[in-house]
């Protein structure tokens, strides 16, 4: 790649690919695969009681922050939108970024880009750039693979080693359950962290793994827990936080870098709350005590079959581990793969039963997917079992195969993906009554824990419980009465518990606030069956902007 000519005084645009995305059109917009993350992959089947919210695009957010050439990051733009950006700003390098779904999407933003900005040079980024042949299926200049910050850096002739300053980011917004969105305070969402990107484990489906070079590799931006440290103090000053998404496909397993945070969280007196990426090998490293001093209140952890032969799962009874983070108020979401290669029609609802069977607080479902770039792909390519008329924006892990499966059809994929959804949601409830379970455990084990920071995490963690979340128990107790008596019963014994531990408070927010959320839940719940979609705004975001 030859530097831009005009280096650091070159105007740049940063996009996400255009919306509206959730509902069919010929860019590859699906209703099924709206811009969320719960409501897309995990509670989308637990209806008005799913969690709504959006997530930025922090990829080009990194990287803006970590240019010194004036940038804009504009944040799902609606076509108009990106149109008219482009054709105001006299950009002359206009960025992209995707996923392989959404590859039309860039198609079109490059068609357009070239029209009416013919001198912008377009770059596109992203996990699309695995797509095989790329080149031949968009008009771009770059095609950047892997790691962008170092890559723009050395293409505005910058020091691509520079530290990485870290952006502010708010972890998630425009929360929304039960028809109403909960008022949102300062520091009241965790700031999201990058510690690193890729993961070494390699797993032969995994698509992040394989982006950033795959088994043994990835790529730290912040090498020490000291280094953390640093960034998260920052974070908490000026963001007013006190509970992070760590966003690390595989956050506990670099021991050595998370021990020596938990080190500086000690001698500075930091009590806070992480929500953290895991494989459960990587779990396996640490004690309960270390977790919960690490203030690890939350974890995504791969929960795929005992048949399968994944190394990170070697050596665990994931079932025993789901219970034992639960007595320490430690939330799970679990995550099962539909489909893989041992899964027959004779089996599947069996393996299925038994990752419900975890009870975790959250469990998102996704099909087995051979995807560009990873070492499943070349198999199933080598082996011919690659459907070639699939449109890629079907290929998101919540529709159908994009292959030939031994035992399973296509159509058949999609009803034991659904199922398994139905059937989580089914027995264990909705995920918020799931969380409220968890929050209560761990606050009985450490209510009266001598180490104070441990004592002052669990208060602040419980803090919800004791009124706004006694409310919504109360009226997912009465909605479920009659279609689910037996999660109904649970969910009852639980605000009986909670009542007990905190009194009256709970009592009174339960019987004054109830009555409305349940209200707000049938409201949202008729909506919803008229199809009514959440999309995220367009934001867009200037920076060394006085430069341009
Ligand atoms: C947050 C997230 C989301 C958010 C999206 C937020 C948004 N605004 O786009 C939500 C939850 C909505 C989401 C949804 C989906 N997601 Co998603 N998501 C992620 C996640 C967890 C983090 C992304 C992230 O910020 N990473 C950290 C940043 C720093 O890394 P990065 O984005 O890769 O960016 C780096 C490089 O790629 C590069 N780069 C990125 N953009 C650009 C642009 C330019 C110009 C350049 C030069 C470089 C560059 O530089 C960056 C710094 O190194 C990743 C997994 C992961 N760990 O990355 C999956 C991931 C990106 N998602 C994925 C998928 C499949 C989906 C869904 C289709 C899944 C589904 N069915 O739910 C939907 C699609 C929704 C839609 N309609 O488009 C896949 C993509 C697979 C692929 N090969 O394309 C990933 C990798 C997860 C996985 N392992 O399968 N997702
Ligand atoms: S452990 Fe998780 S993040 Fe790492 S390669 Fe396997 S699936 Fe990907």
């Amino acid at each position: 790649m030859n530097p831009h000519p005009k280096g650091v005084r070159a105007r740049v645009l940063l996009s996400s690919v255009f919306g509206p995305y959730a509902q069919d059109d010929e860019f590859g917009s699906r209703t099924i695969n709206p811009m969320e993350l719960y409501q897309n992959q995990v509670t989308r089947a637990q209806g008005p009681f799913s969690l709504r919210m959006f997530h930025r695009s922090w990829g080009i957010m990194m990287i803006q922050e970590n240019i010194s050439a004036p940038c804009t990051v504009l944040d799902f733009p609606t076509r108009e939108a990106f149109e008219r950006e482009v054709s105001t700003g006299r950009y002359d390098i206009v960025g992209i970024s995707s996923i392989i779904t959404n590859v039309g999407k860039v198609r079109e933003m490059c068609r357009v880009t070239r029209r009416i900005s013919p001198d912008s040079a377009i770059v596109v980024g992203g996990h699309v750039a695995a797509i095989p042949g790329l080149e031949h299926l968009i008009d771009a200049d770059q095609i950047v693979r892997g790691e962008g910050i170092s890559w723009m850096r050395r293409y505005l002739g910058e020091d691509e080693n520079a530290p990485i300053r870290h952006p502010h980011i708010v972890s998630g917004f425009g929360v929304r359950s039960m028809g109403i969105q909960p008022p949102q305070r300062p520091g009241s969402t965790a700031a999201t962290i990058i510690p690193s990107v890729g993961c070494p484990m390699g797993c032969n489906f995994c698509t992040t793994s394989s982006f950033f070079g795959g088994k043994g590799k990835f790529v730290n931006f912040y090498e020490t827990g000291d280094e953390l440290f640093e960034v998260m103090s920052e974070m908490e000053s000026s963001m007013k936080v006190r509970s992070f998404f760590m966003m690390d496909e595989n956050f506990l397993l670099q021991r050595n870098r998370a021990m020596q945070l938990l080190g500086r969280m000690k001698e500075n007196g930091k009590s806070w709350a992480l929500y953290v990426f895991s494989s459960a090998n990587a779990i396996r490293k640490y004690t309960m005590e270390e977790l919960v001093e690490l203030g690890v209140s939350w974890v995504w952890l791969g929960l795929e079959s005992s048949q399968s032969s994944y190394a990170k799962l070697s050596g665990s009874n994931t079932q025993e581990l789901a219970k034992e983070l639960h007595r320490h108020g430690i939330k799970l979401l679990g995550s099962t793969i539909v489909g893989l290669e041992h899964h027959t029609p004779e089996n599947i609802r069996e393996e299925i039963e038994e990752a419900v069977a975890h009870e975790t607080d959250f469990h998102q479902f996704m099909l087995y997917t051979p995807v560009p770039g990873t070492p499943l792909y070349a198999e199933m390519a080598e082996q011919g079992r690659l459907l070639e008329d699939v449109d890629p924006a079907d290929i998101h892990g919540q529709y159908k195969f994009n292959f030939q499966h031994a035992a399973i059809s296509r159509d058949d994929s999609k009803k034991f993906l659904d199922w398994a959804f139905l059937r989580d949601f089914e027995r264990n409830g909705p995920s918020l009554f799931r969380i409220c379970r968890t929050t209560l455990e761990g606050w009985k084990r450490y209510k009266n824990h001598p180490d104070p920071r441990i004592r002052e995490r669990f208060q602040w963690e419980v803090r919800q419980l004791k009124e706004a979340y006694s409310a919504c128990l109360w009226a997912m107790e009465r909605r479920l009465r009659k279609t689910n008596e037996a999660v109904s019963e649970q969910i009852h014994t639980l605000r009986r518990e909670i009542g007990k531990e905190f009194g009256l408070l709970s009592r009174m927010a339960a019987s004054l606030l109830g009555p409305v959320l349940l209200w707000t839940t049938r409201r949202e719940e008729k909506r919803l069956a008229r199809g009514f979609v959440y999309e995220p705004p367009t934001i867009l975001e200037r920076r060394n902007w006085s430069q341009a």
